[in-house]
């Protein structure tokens, strides 16, 4: 009911500004030139809408950005998620698959603002989150000890963080949130004291690596996806972070623990199993950070992207 074409927007975000690390911005290009766009078309058969630009929103950019509420780059992150939001919203609401390519998580607030919309438009219903991630980003900026905004997104789409002025991020509207009933962690092992409250106080569905590793990954997708239920519209919003460091390690925030390239692929193919996978973002992989190792952290974002789009083994 949700796939009306084999057509796919592809958005390239060259973001850094929701952390403090330099490098996050050119994993677009890294995956896209070892051939991500390629494949998206010629093995995998989607018509791929893309502008053939990494958008770094320089012109969004103010030229003075002091902290609000212990944020850091407020409104460079809300302006450069504002009209991101936008982009992925023009996607979705022609019936495409959206794909984005990021920059570091904060992006994250553009595009399921966009997807949740368009959704909400288009087939009139609330739309899903699998949150993918060693971390749960769901600070508020009052329990937030770093300021970092990538630690932040899931407060501000789930309205637990909000602001009236729309810049910073007030331009989120009720039509741009989702629900944290329909949101579902996997991969969770580094979460802030104040993180585990919200997420407690919330009743917020979190398939831990503890869990993963009692139940194994088939049982744990049964679990998430049948909390969702069926027939409702999925945004996997996948933080390269919740692979092992062994097999990702060019990323801003790596925690050890993680799950295998298998599992993380295993989560993907079973998102796309389900026929309502309507957009995935892939985030936090930084080229810069690891001299040896960055190529691999590559593929393996590479591989978490085929999987989801549908990528089958035989
Ligand atoms: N919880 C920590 C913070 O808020 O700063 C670490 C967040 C890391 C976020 C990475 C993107 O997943
Ligand atoms: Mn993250
Ligand atoms: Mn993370
Ligand atoms: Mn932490």
């Amino acid at each position: 009911f949700l796939k009306t074409n084999d057509d796919l927007g592809l958005v390239a975000v060259g973001f850094s500004g929701g952390q403090c690390k330099a490098g996050v911005d050119a994993a677009p290009m890294a995956l896209i030139e070892s051939g991500l766009v390629d494949q998206l078309q010629n093995d995998l058969a989607y018509k791929v809408h893309y502008d053939n630009e990494v958008h770094a929103y320089t012109s969004l950019l103010p030229s003075s950005d002091p902290p609000h509420r212990g944020m850091k780059n407020p409104r460079a992150v809300s302006a450069v998620t504002q009209e991101l939001s936008s982009q992925v919203y023009a996607h979705a609401k022609e019936g495409r698959f959206v794909l984005t390519l990021g920059g570091d998580h904060s992006i994250a607030i553009g595009t399921i603002s966009g997807t949740a919309k368009a959704i909400r438009e288009r087939l009139g219903r609330d739309m899903a989150v699998i949150w993918v991630d060693a971390h749960a980003d769901i600070n508020t900026p009052e329990t937030s000890d770093s300021g970092n905004i990538h630690g932040m997104p899931v407060a501000f789409l789930t309205g637990l963080a909000s602001e009236s002025a729309e810049n910073p991020f007030g331009w989120l509207k009720p039509e741009h949130r989702v629900s944290v009933k329909k949101l579902v962690y996997i991969g969770l092992r580094d979460i802030d004291r104040g993180e585990k409250r919200i997420l407690r106080e919330h009743g917020i569905k979190a398939f831990s690596m503890h869990d993963i590793d009692r139940h194994g990954i088939g049982k744990v997708m049964d679990m998430a996806l049948g909390h969702i239920g069926t027939d409702t519209p999925i945004h996997l919003s996948f933080d390269i972070d919740a692979l092992d460091p062994s097999f990702a390690p060019s990323t801003g925030t790596a925690v050890r623990g993680g799950l295998t390239l298998r599992e993380g692929d295993f989560i993907a193919e079973c998102v796309h199993e389900t026929g309502s996978l309507v957009a995935l973002d892939l985030v936090e992989v930084n080229p810069s950070l690891e001299q040896n190792g960055a190529a691999e952290t590559v593929r393996a974002g590479v591989s978490i992207v085929r999987c989801a789009l549908g990528d089958t083994l035989l």
